[in-house]
């Protein structure tokens, strides 16, 4: 668990932020005179975090820390926390854990004013969680690693069950990780919900895997270190490993067509600053705010239309989603982790 204090200002966005959130302390001060103060669990990768974070900082002046918890594991904090919640506000990863956790009574809701350009399959009606960002999954390939084996990029699920990936398929577990998860329910869909099909997929795929990761970017290096020919991740991480340099990655999507993520955030029911925690919200939904995750290398469609989209990011339109249910997924995501775990051995501790 990584533990972050935002102490400086950032090098990113601020006066971005800035024109829009006024001077620093304009927005930090209770009503009582109190300076503001706020936690976040953060679900997106480690650096992504401490941007956002700094910059959210650096406009309001509100102190901001963060913790960076894969979605499954950041559910169970939630969980085991319930009573004594230590975060104000959940962002970022798949809206499906956003669904779980409502469900648990975990989240609080606030519609905030800026959520109405946020498109209504997007956010959820009452406003427990709403949505940031936008991500498709692929398949990240390590080239050298496929000649070795005589293979093509893979271009379909089935492709992946080939016996020539014996030990060369890594993906996360789906209960530490909500990329895994969101494939796990990608291959639902594609079985018209039979959840039997769909685990006998997994039954197959399984010979396949060299080890499940707890996060679900991590099967990215693995590929790009050649310890696996094909990783199941988002595309954005993969492209994001790509234009950091490693150039021996290939990202392909499959053609029956991929799953896709909605990135979500939420206010923490009972969390100890709500006052800052609608703040972050609200800050977090305008273009200033979304056009942070790039310079960090995150590459997700920002939900928000007038952000700039990096040209780094994949064009949804070129490129054949199924119909992603969230509110389904999440409903059923306790169930269909607690199996796979069954089925395929817990979800890995680090
Ligand atoms: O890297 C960003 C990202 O891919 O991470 C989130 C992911 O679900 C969280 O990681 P886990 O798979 O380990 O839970 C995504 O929301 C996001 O796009």
């Amino acid at each position: 668990m990584l533990i972050k204090s935002q102490s400086g200002p950032s090098l990113l966005i601020a006066g971005a932020a800035l024109l829009l959130f006024g001077a620093c302390g304009s927005s930090s001060e209770k009503e009582d005179g109190a300076s503001l103060k706020l936690s976040v669990l953060c679900t997106v990768e480690e650096t992504w975090c401490a941007a956002q974070t700094a910059a959210f900082q650096q406009a309001t002046g509100v102190a901001t820390t963060f913790v960076r918890m894969s979605s499954g594991d950041a559910a169970t904090a939630l969980r085991d926390g319930k009573d004594d919640p230590q975060f104000s506000v959940w962002w970022g990863g798949s809206a499906d854990g956003y669904v779980a956790a409502q469900a648990d009574g975990l989240l609080e809701a606030y519609v905030s004013p800026n959520a109405a350009a946020v498109p209504t399959q997007s956010k959820d009606a009452d406003g427990f969680w709403t949505g940031i960002y936008v991500g498709a999954l692929g398949f990240c390939s390590n080239t050298e690693a496929l000649d070795t084996a005589g293979l093509e990029a893979p271009h379909s699920w089935d492709d992946l069950l080939d016996p020539a990936l014996l030990g060369l398929v890594s993906m996360a577990h789906p209960a530490s990780s909500g990329t895994a998860y969101t494939a796990l329910w990608t291959v639902m869909t594609l079985n018209d919900l039979d959840e039997d099909a769909t685990f006998s997929y997994f039954e197959q795929l399984d010979a396949n895997i060299v080890d499940y990761t707890k996060s679900g970017s991590a099967p990215v290096q693995v590929v790009a270190d050649s310890e696996a020919a094909v990783g199941i991740v988002f595309a954005h991480d993969c492209t994001a490993a790509i234009a950091k340099g490693a150039t021996n990655l290939q990202l392909t999507f499959p053609e029956q067509g991929t799953g896709f993520e909605t990135g979500a955030m939420a206010m923490i029911n009972g969390g100890p600053d709500a006052e800052a925690a609608r703040l972050w919200i609200d800050w977090a939904l305008t273009a200033q705010a979304q056009e942070v995750g790039a310079q960090a290398f995150a590459f997700q469609l920002p939900m928000n239309p007038d952000a700039k989209v990096s040209e780094l990011s994949v064009d949804l339109d070129s490129i054949k989603l199924v119909a992603y249910d969230s509110a389904a997924a999440g409903e059923q995501r306790d169930a269909l982790s607690a199996r796979f775990e069954a089925q395929f051995g817990p979800k890995p501790e680090s």
